[in-house]
């Protein structure tokens, strides 16, 4: 079970893109593996106001990664979420989805994992009263035909190269 690349979580798709999505006070940070496709390690312990993932500055495998306030993915690819709270409790829910499921702080929830069927754009929300700007904690999921989604991680990793 340990070789599996997801652990305890064989049911989560080898070739699913996996994102890490971090809840606060009030908003959602979102970051994506880059040209490497692998996320550095993000660890809750490490969180603090200027690393925002909680990542090890000297992972190699997060040199590369890049964020995003939208949740961009590609239509029918299946897309994993490591879900963490850097302060209280959150819940991501996306209701179009019908999905939701608590971020706990000093947590990374492993199982979520969702392949959409249609290009749209919707809504993830947060649905745990988490404070005065509970009711603005929101972010824009955009659901792209795979090319368009290409096209945008291509532009996002390039950015990054050019910042690094
Ligand atoms: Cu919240």
């Amino acid at each position: 079970m340990d070789d599996h690349p997801n652990g305890h979580f064989p049911f989560i798709a080898p070739d699913a893109i996996t994102l890490d999505i971090v809840g606060y006070q009030f908003g959602w940070d979102i970051r994506y593996a880059g040209a490497d496709g692998k996320l550095g390690e993000g660890d809750v312990k490490k969180f603090s106001l200027q690393n925002k993932f909680g990542v090890d500055p000297s992972d190699a495998a997060g040199k590369d990664d890049f964020t995003s306030t939208e949740l961009v993915i590609p239509v029918g690819k299946p897309v994993h979420v490591l879900l963490r709270s850097r302060d209280v409790i959150h819940s991501f829910y996306v209701p179009s989805f019908r999905l939701y499921q608590d971020a706990v702080p000093g947590r990374t929830i492993k199982w979520i994992q969702f392949t959409t069927k249609n290009t749209a754009d919707v809504e993830l929300a947060c649905s745990q009263l988490c404070g005065t700007g509970h009711y603005n904690m929101k972010a824009k999921i955009r659901i792209l035909p795979v090319a368009e989604y290409e096209k945008w991680f291509a532009g996002k990793v390039a950015a990054q190269k050019a910042q690094n």
